[in-house]
């Protein structure tokens, strides 16, 4: 399958025809066990905490996707990200980007923080900001690109070759652009997370997670992780994944180019401070977008001019943008990132970075895009 396309591998890699039937589709293997022929004696699976045939299928898929070796999923993208960090020990810290999913800060600072793990947080748009921090205890560089919400782009491949020069493993969560138009482990990132909830799964029917690597020894000690932590996503939920991954290829253009549509649109718009979006040419990082995205896929993020109390009705005003944590699905949502998604964040660190009162965050999804554009201009009229 190697040197098939990124389609052709969506729809076929881990997807043989079933051996026993020719199902067409991989069967959803609804067991938690599997008969043996003696003690010790399995046909590769023993109990599904440990592996799955359905999960193996979508686990397969994954790894071509993102060109890497190894794939591991998991019941959420916070369990993937937190058996990443599984990696650390006492006294080690980590430097993450200064936008993050507020999910994964509240997991460094108000969990991992209690086993003396600490984190600095930076503007990793700029290399230097990230190489001037590190200590002799940093173990891990944690970024992810576009970041949310504030799409900032991080130069993958100069950060990586900064961490590999300090041994220093590099994590890119690459929710945002998905392996259609981003491939951190080709750039020089150690390992890739996504929370496959989003594009991967792309219908807002699922809630899943995924680690993958090239590294051998990282998938051992993971998988081991995996199998010990219990984090594993159901064999339906597996199933549920890979179906969306089959259409994510057609689903990730649609995306684009209605997002690219739609963020020209948001800039002339006279109620619109500000549109953030990779594909902008006003972007501060867009010829570093062009340089390591093949696309700037669908997130758009706006400030409203008028301020957050306008902002709050103005998402109360919409009809087909329907309000609602989370992203990547076919259809279109929003949501205020300082109440909502971002909200365990501390207030002036929100502020600082410009995550305000008036930020709005648009996951724009694949229906027409003169709907979107006129659903979202009846909204800013009536502020
Ligand atoms: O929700 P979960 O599948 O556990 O994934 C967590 C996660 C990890 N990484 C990124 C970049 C994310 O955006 C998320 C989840 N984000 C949202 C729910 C959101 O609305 O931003």
């Amino acid at each position: 399958m190697k040197n098939y396309g990124f389609a052709t591998k969506a729809i076929h890699v881990g997807q043989e025809p079933d051996p026993t039937t020719g199902a067409v589709t991989v069967p959803i293997y609804q067991t938690s066990t599997f008969a043996q022929e003696e003690p010790g004696k399995h046909r590769g699976y023993e109990y599904s905490r440990t592996g799955n045939p359905t999960r193996t299928a979508l686990e397969k898929c994954l790894a071509a996707l993102e060109e890497g070796k190894y794939c591991l999923t998991f019941a959420s993208g916070m369990a993937a990200i937190s058996a990443i960090t599984t990696m650390l020990k006492s006294g080690d810290h980590v430097i993450a980007c200064d936008d993050l999913y507020g999910g994964t800060r509240r997991l460094f600072e108000k969990i991992l923080r209690n086993y003396s793990i600490s984190f600095s947080y930076v503007d990793a748009t700029t290399t230097k900001n990230v190489e001037a921090i590190i200590k002799s205890n940093t173990k891990m560089i944690w970024i992810e690109t576009p970041t949310n919400p504030l799409l900032k782009i991080i130069d993958i491949k100069g950060i990586s070759s900064i961490a590999k020069k300090h041994r220093i493993l590099t994590v890119v969560d690459n929710t945002f652009a998905s392996p259609y138009f981003q491939k951190p482990l080709l750039l020089g990132a150690d390992i890739v997370i996504h929370s496959t909830t989003k594009y991967i799964s792309g219908h807002s029917d699922v809630v899943g997670g995924a680690v993958i690597t090239s590294n051998k020894e990282i998938y051992e000690r993971l998988k081991f992780v995996q199998n010990a932590v219990g984090a594993i996503p159901s064999p339906f939920d597996s199933w549920l994944v890979l179906r969306g991954v089959r259409t994510l290829a057609i689903r990730m253009e649609k995306h684009w180019e209605n997002a690219q549509k739609i963020s020209e649109f948001l800039e002339e718009h006279p109620k619109i401070e500000k549109v953030i979006y990779p594909g902008l040419k006003s972007h501060p990082q867009h010829r570093l977008a062009r340089k390591q995205m093949t696309g700037f896929s669908g997130i758009v993020s706006f400030e409203i001019k008028k301020g957050k109390k306008a902002a709050k009705q103005f998402l109360k005003n919409l009809k087909l943008f329907k309000l609602a944590e989370s992203l990547g699905g076919v259809e279109s949502l929003i949501e205020h990132p300082a109440l909502m998604t971002h909200a365990s964040i501390p207030k002036k660190d929100r502020e600082k970075i410009g995550i305000t009162g008036n930020l709005v965050r648009a996951s724009i999804g694949i229906e027409d895009s003169k709907d979107l554009m006129q659903d979202l201009d009846n909204a800013l009229t009536k502020i």
